[in-house]
């Protein structure tokens, strides 16, 4: 992979031509960094700092003397720079001192190389705020974390990071009221240092909306929390009224709110940010124009005061239409919130794949485009690169080329595997929003010819095949290689090792399907291949039980290719060979047999402890000596036990509840009525360990009842 400047520069010029990094420099700096970390970063990087040395670096913003010979040079446009390597001298000219601080940042990314390229950057944002929202469900970063956060935000020029994670008690209800304790207070400071270190605004913001009440004693107990930040530190403040109910969501109430903080707390102090609101209706599925309530704000609210908006749904893509749709109505551009990487959601899937889908002509209709991230941190990177990259320069922005590069940035010694991995954890699963991400985009097209042939020819498509094969060899590599990086970055690989372990047995599991498939015929041959498949299955679904939130790998393209040729592959043989193999491929714990024909297709559900057959609407002829039986995978040790036929008492007694600990002895269990009059049947089994439960029909007669409830709690 070839160099490349990130964020993408607006204008680069390269001369073919290069010098050696110089060892001694002359440093020509402006009054205007006599502050600030743009000359102590420049010194970081370039140590050789010597008055007489012949080589110079002039620096500064426009109105230094320093750099007034390129002044014309400086793109007039906030936080603009322009940078210049000459054969006997550097200029970093900033159009403010952001803009310098950029200009050094770029630099930064040119002594990487062994040589410097004689190069003028021309260089500027598109988008004025550029950055991070953390303001998800869950467990909240950790220090580390964000202080590594910090200093990526720096490095990729985004200039804010706002704090607002839901499950921080002092952020919202209950505590948004109080003051942080001394140790949480010095860790945010703590933040804020390395914030302004990095020349990211820290922005704190509030999420008083479910329990504010409208009076002046709630007013003052806000501000008073805000001088508290402020004394931390915090020159940002943002107030957050989404997912909330009540009295809070009112408009007039919200906006007076925010306006008396503007001009009673912000204005006053003069060295404190634009304040920052989230709309209660901040999409546009749920907000109601007529009702009023963002017309309200956009009249209301000061002009100064930025509304945020997270597009046509509470998570989607941003583009034209979007912003046409809601400026109008605030009366001012859009402050971006957008729900991606966000996994609160889906937690038991990584979104590790591209940034794409967001207009890349829609620059100049927002303020600001802030990403709200997973609650990994790290992980959260492979996408905040790209955001950074987006609002950059937005008509230059390549999705797949930036996603390659942030993979590099974060693991440049094992960025093949790290592609590997991200490339096949990139789709969200089945979810409420109906946000779906591409996945495993490179493998797909070979996964469908594979599947569609087999399915309908019996056959092996050899090329496809030899590609999939080739992918699952990748797969086990890239976990392994991962999973065993030592310390090239640590906290990425604790944040996506339960996802490793998984995408390792997903590797394998193709693996073993496709030796199913290739020994369909073959009588002996095929059993172990099959036999491996469902030992990989089993281990798949311990894993995803093992974590309280669930771990689901390559569940948008291999996982149901795998499946559906382990059930054609496994179907075919047991044509073929008049077996009754098992195959079916989502694993469950419990299997269900019936010889009663309603019966046996229904499926099984597993959930936690408890264990339930799919219940059924219509009414069963259940023939005589028929049954149904619910095998576990291995002996398992019942609390209780629910059966409903939908019949009244009498009808039970036409029924024998059987349990076997070995498949071969059973021992009776009685069913009981639940309470008079009910048809629901508690049966005695506390305790008793067993691998089987059946139920026969020994009336001698067909019955005809219900299937409502069947239903196993396991003992811990
Ligand atoms: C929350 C946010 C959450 C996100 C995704 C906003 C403005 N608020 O539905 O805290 O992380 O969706 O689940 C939200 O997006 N509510």
């Amino acid at each position: 992979q070839e160099f490349r400047l990130q964020p993408t520069p607006q204008k680069y010029i390269s001369q073919d031509d290069s010098i050696s990094i110089p060892l001694q420099y002359q440093l020509l700096s402006g009054n205007s960094l006599s502050t600030g970390n743009t000359l102590p970063l420049l010194r970081s990087l370039m140590p050789g700092e010597a008055p007489k040395a012949g080589f110079r670096i002039y620096i500064g913003t426009q109105d230094d003397k320093t750099v007034k010979n390129y002044r014309k040079r400086i793109p007039q446009k906030p936080e603009g720079y322009f940078l210049k390597i000459d054969k006997d001298r550097i200029i970093i000219a900033g159009a403010d001192e952001r803009g310098t601080y950029y200009g050094v940042q770029t630099l930064a990314q040119l002594l990487t190389l062994d040589k410097l390229p004689l190069i003028e950057v021309s260089d500027y944002p598109d988008v004025p705020y550029r950055g991070v929202v953390e303001g998800f469900y869950g467990t909240p970063w950790s220090q580390e974390a964000r202080m590594r956060q910090l200093e990526f935000y720096g490095r990729n020029k985004m200039n804010v990071y706002l704090y607002g994670p839901k499950d921080d008690p002092y952020h919202s209800t209950p505590h948004w009221r109080k003051p942080y304790p001394a140790q949480e207070a010095e860790q945010i400071k703590q933040l804020v240092d390395k914030a302004r270190e990095n020349n990211v605004i820290f922005y704190w913001a509030i999420h008083p909306g479910q329990d504010i009440r409208w009076n002046e004693e709630d007013r003052s107990l806000l501000l008073q929390k805000f001088e508290s930040m402020y004394q931390l530190g915090v020159r940002g403040f943002a107030v957050f009224f989404d997912d909330i109910s009540g009295e809070g969501t009112q408009a007039s109430k919200q906006a007076e709110l925010l306006n008396y903080i503007d001009n009673h707390f912000v204005q006053p102090k003069k060295d404190v940010a634009p304040l920052v609101m989230c709309p209660t209706e901040y999409n546009k599925s749920w907000s109601n124009v007529k009702g009023g309530y963002l017309t309200t704000l956009g009249e209301q609210l000061n002009k100064d005061i930025q509304i945020m908006w997270t597009g046509n749904k509470v998570i989607a893509t941003i583009d034209k239409p979007t912003l046409e749709f809601i400026n109008p109505l605030i009366k001012r551009k859009a402050y971006i919130w957008w729900n991606f990487p966000v996994s609160d959601y889906v937690r038991d899937h990584l979104l590790l794949g591209p940034v794409y889908g967001n207009g890349l002509d829609v620059k100049d209709e927002m303020s600001a485009f802030v990403s709200n991230p997973m609650e990994h941190a790290e992980s959260s990177k492979i996408s905040l690169y790209s955001v950074a990259d987006y609002t950059w320069n937005m008509e230059k922005f390549d999705s797949n080329t930036s996603w390659k590069h942030a993979i590099k940035d974060l693991m440049p010694l094992h960025a093949e595997y790290l592609e590997t991995f991200a490339i096949h954890n990139s789709d969200l699963g089945k979810n409420g929003h109906g946000f779906r991400r591409e996945e495993s985009t490179n493998i797909q097209p070979a996964l469908s010819a594979l599947l569609k042939n087999y399915q309908e020819k019996g056959e092996i498509d050899e090329t496809a095949y030899r590609q999939v094969a080739e992918e699952c060899r990748k797969i086990i590599t890239s976990a392994d290689m991962l999973l065993a990086s030592g310390n090239e970055n640590r906290p990425l690989i604790n944040e996506i090792s339960p996802w490793l372990s998984q995408f390792k047995l997903v590797g394998e599991y193709g693996k073993a399907v496709l030796d199913m498939i290739r020994l369909q015929r073959q009588e002996k041959a095929f059993l172990p291949s099959h036999a491996h498949a469902q030992a990989l299955q089993t281990l798949m679904t311990d894993n995803d039980a093992r974590y309280p939130q669930g771990v689901k790998s390559g569940s948008g393209q291999l996982m149901p290719t795998f499946d559906a040729l382990f059930e054609a592959s496994t179907q075919q043989y047991n044509r073929q060979f008049h077996t009754a193999l098992n195959a079916r491929a989502i694993y469950s714990p419990y299997t269900l047999e019936s010889n009663v024909a309603q019966l046996a297709m229904l499926p099984t559900q597993q959930k936690g402890k408890e264990g339930s057959v799919a219940p059924s609407n219509e009414v069963i002829n259940w023939q005589a000596d028929g049954s149904l039986t619910l095998s576990m995978d291995r002996p398992r040790v019942l609390a209780s036990l629910r059966i409903d036929l939908g019949a009244p008492e009498e009808t039970y007694a036409h029924f024998r509840l059987e349990t076997s600990l070995d498949g071969k002895e059973w021992q009776h269990a009685d069913l009981q009525t639940a309470w008079k009059g009910h048809t629901l049947q508690k049966v005695k089994v506390e305790g008793r360990k067993v691998l089987k439960i059946r139920l026969t029909n020994i009336s001698g007669n067909e019955q005809k009842v219900y299937f409502k409830t069947f239903k196993l709690t396991e003992k811990e």
